[in-house]
């Protein structure tokens, strides 16, 4: 295992809920529409990756001849601009707090020469913001690659992003693990023929990840202990994953 490659949303911070969701909200209200995306209804639209996207199934299924008449790919960009530049300014204030043992893993990580990367679906300048806000300015730097966004064409569940970010490190995909938050995740990077570790959120918890190496709440802390949900039985002691117990479910994993 010479690398982690890191989900972002959800998996670094649980941004979708009061991150991504509150920025489209705010996009829209400020567009004069009158769209509101309740938690519930924004769980839903997660099967949908990708802003853009997400606001054209949404267009599809919900509101057909509700936008004005023109360039459709027009008006999504530009209210997907608008709601990019609110999430980047919520990244700063208020704000989401890393997950539990990401940062602690991610520190382990560098200590013991394991290379970092990032494999997101979500716009660069989010992945920036929410980095230097939620972790420290000198993050970032720590990703040798961050994948994200339009850099591929075809965005979870698709392979692309995670073939992308091994192509970059010059590795095969036996020789990383991807930390992952949901279904869409989870296939993306099983089809990059990566081991998969998943930590679910509110939003995932419940989702299929029959073939991940195990399935925990949360990467866990010293005294904060994750449960954990599928997987052969890790021993945690109170405490939470380390980089040894990655080691060691990857290569029993098959
Ligand atoms: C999560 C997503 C993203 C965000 C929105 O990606 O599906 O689409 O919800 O981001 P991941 P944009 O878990 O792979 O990080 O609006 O910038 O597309
Ligand atoms: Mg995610």
């Amino acid at each position: 295992m010479q690398a982690l490659i890191f989900d972002v949303d959800g998996t670094l911070a649980d941004t979708e809920r009061d991150g991504h969701r509150v920025a489209f909200n705010l996009a829209f209200a400020e567009a004069g529409l009158d769209w509101v995306w309740d938690v519930p209804l924004y769980g839903q639209l997660l099967a949908v990756t990708g802003g853009k996207e997400r606001i054209l199934h949404y267009i599809r299924q919900y509101r057909p001849g509700g936008v004005p008449a023109g360039d459709l790919d027009a008006f999504i960009r530009d209210l997907h601009q608008a709601k990019t530049r609110h999430y980047v300014r919520l990244m700063a204030d208020p704000g989401i707090p890393p997950r539990p043992g990401v940062m602690r893993l991610l520190q382990e990580a560098r200590q013991a020469g394991v290379r970092l990367a990032i494999a997101t679906t979500t716009t660069p300048a989010n992945v920036t913001s929410l980095l230097t806000h939620s972790f420290g300015p000198e993050v970032e730097d720590w990703f040798e690659v961050i994948g994200a966004g339009d850099v591929v064409p075809a965005k979870k569940p698709a392979p692309d992003i995670y073939q992308y970010v091994l192509q970059h490190m010059g590795l095969d995909p036996g020789q990383a693990l991807a930390v992952e938050d949901s279904d869409n995740g989870f296939r993306s990077a099983a089809a990059a023929g990566l081991k998969t570790l998943v930590t679910v959120t509110d939003y995932t918890r419940n989702q299929d990840f029959t073939g991940a190496l195990a399935v925990f709440e949360h990467l866990g802390d010293p005294g904060n202990e994750p449960a954990q949900l599928a997987g052969p039985p890790v021993e945690l002691n109170g405490g939470g994953l380390s980089l040894q117990h990655l080691q060691q479910l990857f290569s029993r994993g098959t």
